[in-house]
Order: structure tokens, then sequence, then C-alpha cells
């Protein structure tokens, strides 16, 4: 009897043991780290240092560390904010281009050592990573290569500085997931009172690979992101989204960190990359990357955060969203607010995966431990795949009864490598395949969106690839629906429209500065809007009650009896509105007659907003006349970062009369005609 019980279980297990053989990996493939680091999706920026204090993006590094004095410093609360959205880990910017560092370093006296913060006795970094500890949250460090600060900035010397810094922030504070070297670098700056320009080769300067090595042997389960990786590669814009096609593979030997045509050549990652290099989205919630009171209403909407989920974990990327912790050294009410509404709707948008309660069925698969039940147990590491060579191949599923969705999420097992390269997804109406979507690559996480849909049965269609598809997981969603805050613009001679997203929506709005109130003020028509004015708006939606989000706009002096003075008739285009049209100056300069005196405080620029923007303004000068002739310059200095985060610049000076505005642009960002997006004034 024993025996006989000893055979059945024998044979059980050989049975159970017949597996069939793995698909061969494609090259590249992740390594462990970068496995790992995948699987957290979602993680943190912080903004904080000496710029929250100088009010500026990019610090010249001439600021004194007294001016670093945050009044009620908080790390717990930044690491209870990110928790609370879902995120997995913060990376905190040690130091920025302005070369302040947020721990007492060794090697450098413009530091928190030196200013009232603490009593001089603090070490942010340290108050930061045991927070995230507490909260169970990965820790993160950005440093700028850059420093404008250091007086051996472009010397040998310098970079055995950056070194011994690294040095320590890298063997005193525990694990770190992730260390964030930025691609900018090089330019004017303090260097410890020269004031000069000072260009580095950006290739050669830093020594990368002695540099990578040091962070290997401190850190060896640190991811490190740069342009060109070598880990994880910026995704090559601020806005973050992903692409449409996202290769993790890239051409890593043709990049390098700060290299000019890395956006438009080399962002997306290539097929036949040659490594594994993921790309991470980077993106604030505001528009800015630095504290600026200015922007407290110009924290991203849900929408908008909902647009940059869906284009970046939705597109094969990681997201890393910031805040920029204001003055008082905390994540401020508002962005809060918006970053745990956005954690909700993903939550709402994915509460219930459809295809659980479907029955499932593929064109093949490759045997034992290869069915497509792996594709709903919500198991990453267990996977479908098809036998050798049937790359084409197609899973069907069967709900049971129509149901009705708008979302597909598919997961590629890129353990062994990213493979698919396009796919389809159709419906069955009345027995015969009727397309609703298509993609391309999927990558780690793929989620296609498109509008409410309802059938029976679905049939997923692998159609070409590298190889085989290796497919971990599949989800089937029905978002509700978002409503989008309403459009409010205005003309040059002040006629203001609000439009929302559905017509059967209902818009309120305000112009007292309140938010507008459901019932009050209804839009029906265009209003006129001549003075500095701020108009607030939002929609209801009829069937549900809900309402979107408050959208606002500020504006000023309308410009209907504004002139351009030039012979060029297009100069126009930068007082028309109308934020995708702009002029490019001869002469690198605008001068408008405004129609009548004004009481100016400052200016808005707004850079070109088209695709291949060329001739931003890198460093202005403003002047003002009350006749056209005599000028007076009330305003000077740089527009920082403008050309990653070409967002409007604002710029304020003490109250003064003009008729007449001139914006000189003294620097462009590549050295081309300046160029106009739009141009306003600020009379309040
Ligand atoms: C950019 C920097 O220049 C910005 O100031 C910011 O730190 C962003 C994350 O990276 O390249
Ligand atoms: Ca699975």
């Amino acid at each position: 009897m024993k025996k006989f019980l000893w055979l059945l279980l024998a044979l059980g297990l050989s049975f159970c043991s017949e597996k069939a053989a793995p698909p061969e990996p494609i090259l590249p493939v992740p390594d462990q780290k970068q496995i790992g680091w995948q699987k957290l999706e979602f993680y943190g920026f912080v903004h904080f240092n000496m710029n929250t204090f100088s009010d500026r993006e990019w610090g010249f590094g001439d600021e004194k560390p007294e001016q670093f004095n945050p009044t009620a410093l908080d790390a717990k609360q930044w690491a209870r904010v990110a928790k609370e959205a879902g995120m997995k880990g913060l990376i905190i910017t040690a130091k920025h281009h302005d070369g302040f560092v947020l721990w007492p370093s060794a090697y450098t006296e413009h530091s928190v050592k030196n200013s009232l913060w603490r009593d001089g006795k603090g070490d942010l970094i340290q108050e930061f990573v045991d927070a995230c500890r507490a909260e169970g949250l990965k820790v993160g460090m950005y440093y700028s290569p850059w420093d404008r600060n250091h007086p051996d900035y472009g010397k040998p010397e310098y970079v055995t500085y950056m070194r011994n810094q690294l040095t320590e922030l890298l063997s005193n504070y525990g694990e770190i997931f992730e260390i964030w070297f930025d691609g900018a670098n090089g330019g004017t700056g303090w260097y410890g009172g020269a004031n000069e320009d000072r260009k580095v080769d950006k290739f050669s300067y830093y020594d990368w690979p002695t540099t990578i090595e040091l962070v290997r042997k401190l850190q060896p389960g640190a991811m490190l992101f740069s342009d060109a990786g070598p880990d994880v590669r910026w995704v090559g814009n601020e806005h973050g989204f992903a692409y449409e096609t996202t290769w993790s593979n890239l051409m890593r030997d043709s990049v390098y960190a700060g290299m000019p045509e890395f956006s438009e050549k080399w962002a997306t990652g290539q097929e036949n990359g040659t490594h594994w290099v993921p790309a991470e989205s980077d993106v604030s919630i505001r528009p800015g990357w630095y504290y600026h009171s200015y922007e407290d209403h110009k924290v991203k909407t849900l929408p908008e955060l909902m647009e940059i989920y869906y284009k970046s974990i939705g597109q094969n990327s990681s997201l890393l969203i910031n805040f920029p912790v204001d003055t008082r050294g905390l994540i401020h009410e508002k962005d809060e607010e918006a970053i745990l509404k956005m954690a909700a709707k993903i939550k709402e948008d994915f509460a219930v995966n459809l295809a659980k309660d479907a029955s499932f069925k593929s064109s093949s698969d490759r045997g034992k431990g290869y069915e497509v039940n792996n594709l709903i147990d919500g198991d990453f590491d267990t996977y479908w795949a098809t036998p050798d060579g049937e790359i084409q191949a197609s899973v069907e599923l069967d709900f049971g009864k129509n149901v009705s969705f708008n979302r597909l999420l598919l997961q590629e097992f890129v353990n062994l490598g990213q493979r698919v390269k396009a796919f389809s997804l159709e419906k069955d109406v009345n027995g015969s395949w009727e397309k609703i979507a298509k993609g391309t690559t999927i990558g780690y996480k793929r989620i296609l969106r498109f509008p409410d849909t309802e059938a029976q049965k679905i049939r997923i269609n692998f159609l070409d690839g590298k190889g085989i598809p290796v497919i971990s997981e599949i989800g089937v969603y029905s978002a509700p629906p978002l409503l989008f805050p309403p459009k409010i613009s205005r003309t040059p001679s002040g006629k203001v429209s609000i439009t929302a997203a559905e017509e059967s929506q209902q818009i309120y709005f305000s112009l007292d500065g309140n938010a507008p109130k459901i019932g009050e003020n209804v839009y029906s028509e265009d209003f006129e809007v001549l003075e500095a004015t701020t108009v607030q708006a939002i929609a209801v939606d009829s069937k549900s009650g809900k309402s979107s989000e408050v959208a606002q706009v500020d504006f000023d002096l309308a410009k209907g009896n504004w002139k351009p003075i030039s012979n060029d008739p297009n100069a126009v285009r930068a007082i028309d509105e109308r934020a995708q049209t702009f002029w490019t100056s001869p002469n690198n300069e605008i001068v408008l007659d405004l129609g009548i005196e004004v009481d100016l405080t400052g200016f808005t620029y707004l850079p070109m907003q088209a695709r291949y923007p060329s001739g931003f303004i890198a460093q202005y000068a403003f002047e003002v006349s009350t006749e056209g002739k005599t000028w007076k310059e009330v305003s000077k200095g740089e527009f920082s970062n403008i050309h990653n985060s070409p967002i409007e610049q604002i710029i304020r000076f003490n109250p003064t009369q003009a008729k007449y505005i001139k914006l000189k642009a003294l620097k462009t960002v590549d050295g081309n005609l300046a160029t106009f997006g739009e141009l306003g004034v600020i009379t309040r």
C-alpha cells in the first residue's frame, strides 16, 4: 500500500514538472536591479533647495547660505503625501545648479551648515532619508554635475570635488535606489566670483566611466539616471510624456548626457538598441520645478495629471512627478490635493479588471507552464507564450455577457527582452471581428484608451514582433468619465469665451477672484474683459451633477489698441492672444505702442510653442518709454530653464509709466533670431 502511494506521488511529480522549455531571451534584457526598479512605476521628485528662497529656477551661484531658511520644514509631510499618492520612492535635489548642498558636506562652505536653519546643525538629507524610511519609501538623490558656485568648475579639480561629495552622499545615508544626473550643464555662473561663461565638453569633462565605477562600488543596487543612462534614461521632454512607440532598448554608445540632439533623435529608444535603458518621464506638478507663489493656481489639473499617467506609465515608462516644496518647507496644500485626486482616479480607473471573469482562449501556446491563465493571475512573473517561430498569435476573451469597457492593459515579460511591434484589439459583432484600437510597442506596461465600447467577446492580435509574444498580464477596464475644466480664451479686443469639453455641460464663472459657484453666473455668451481680471470657470455634468476642476486665467490689459512698431506685418502674431502663433524678429527685439499711457508693474513672455522651437530668449532687457524716443531700462535678467520648460515667463518690477514697451533678446538659447510667442503686460 505504502509503495503504491509513493508510486502515485512520483508519477504526479514527474507529470507536474513536464514544463515546456522557456523562450530564448531576445537581447538586450534588463539586469536584476532594472527588473526590481521597473516594478516601482511611480515615484516622486522633491525640488527644494536655494532656489526655493531666491524664487528662481536656476540660481546663479552667488546666493548666500543665510538665504536658505525654511520656517516649518517637515520631511515627514513629504513622505506621507508621497506614500498616500501611491509613490514608491522620493528623489531629492541634494545639490542643484547653484551648488548649495542640503547636507553638511566637508568639502564646501556653501551648505546648510552655514544657514540659519536648525542653527546650522541640520542635515536635511538625513531628515529626508529618515522620513522616507519610516514610510517604507525608497530614497533617491539628484546631484547636479553643473555647479555655478564652485570656483573650480571647468577644471579637473572640480571633478574630484564632485566625486568627494558623491562619496559622502552614497556612503552615509544607507541604500539609494536612484541617482539622478542632470544633463543641463555648462554656461554662465558666479564661479567663486569670476562671473563668467564656462563651457565644458559634456562628453569628456566629467570622465563618466570613472564616476559610474565609484557609484557602482558604493551603491551596487542603485539605478543611474541621465539622458544616456546607463541604467535609466531621460524621456526627452519635461511634460511627463513617453511615446506611442517606446523601446527600452537604446543605442547607448551613441548618446551622452546633455547632447543637444537627444530629444529628437534618441529619446524614444530603438528597436535595435544595444542596451537595456528604459525611459523615465519626469514632470513637475506645477509649471516650474521650484516653488513660486505666483504658480499657486497653476497646479496641474486632474485631467492633465491623468494624461501624464496614461502617456508615461501607460507607454512603457516610469513616472517621476515633482513637488516644488514651498518656502515653509512643506508640500503646498494645493499640490497635495492634486496628487491625491490623481491617486484616487487611478484607483477608480483600474478598480475592476473585467478580464478576471472572462474565459480565455489562445491561437496556440508553447505548452505546460505558458497557458493563457497566466495572463490573469496577477503575477508578472508568469506568462503566456507561443511556440518558437509563431510571432503572429491572438488571445480571445469571452466575458459571458455584454460588458462595456474603454481601457486595455498589456504587460510584456520584459525579463526576456522587449518584443512586440504591433498589436490590435477587436470585438465580436454578430460573428465578425471589428477593430477597436491598435498599438505598436508594449514593453513593461502599455495601456490603450478608447471610447466606451460594448462586447461579449474581444480578441487581442499580436501582429508583429522581434520574436514570439511573451505576455505577463492582460487587463480590461471601464474607466468612469472625467470632466475637463472649461477652456477660457480672449480675443485681442477683449472678448472672453468659455467652452466646455462637451456641449451638454453647463458652465459657471466668476470674475471676483473667488471660485465660481454652481447656480451663480451661468455662462451663456461672450463678455468683455479689458483690464486686469481673473476669470475662473467650472463645467457641470447635467447627468451626474459632478463638476470639473476650476479653470483660471489671469488676464491683463486687452491688446486691441496695441501696435507693433515694425515693417513686418507678421509682428502682430506676438500679440494675437494665440499661443500657437509666433513672430521671429529680424533684430532680436519687439517694440509695441500700447495706444495709451499705463502704469506697468511687469511683463510676460510666452516662448513659441511649436514642435521644433527656435530663438527662445535666454537673457533679456525690458525698456519703457512714454513718447517712443527716450527709453528707460526697467528690468534685465535671464529666463532660466526656458529651453526644457518653455512656459510663460513672468517678470515683475517697480511701477513705471509707459506708452511704449521694448523687449530685447540679449541672448537666445540656440543663438537663432529671437522669437516671440506672445507678449503681455502686468498692471496689477
Ligand atoms: C532640468 C533642470 O535644469 C531643472 O532645473 C530640473 O532640475 C529638471 C528636473 O532637470 O534639466
Ligand atoms: Ca501572469
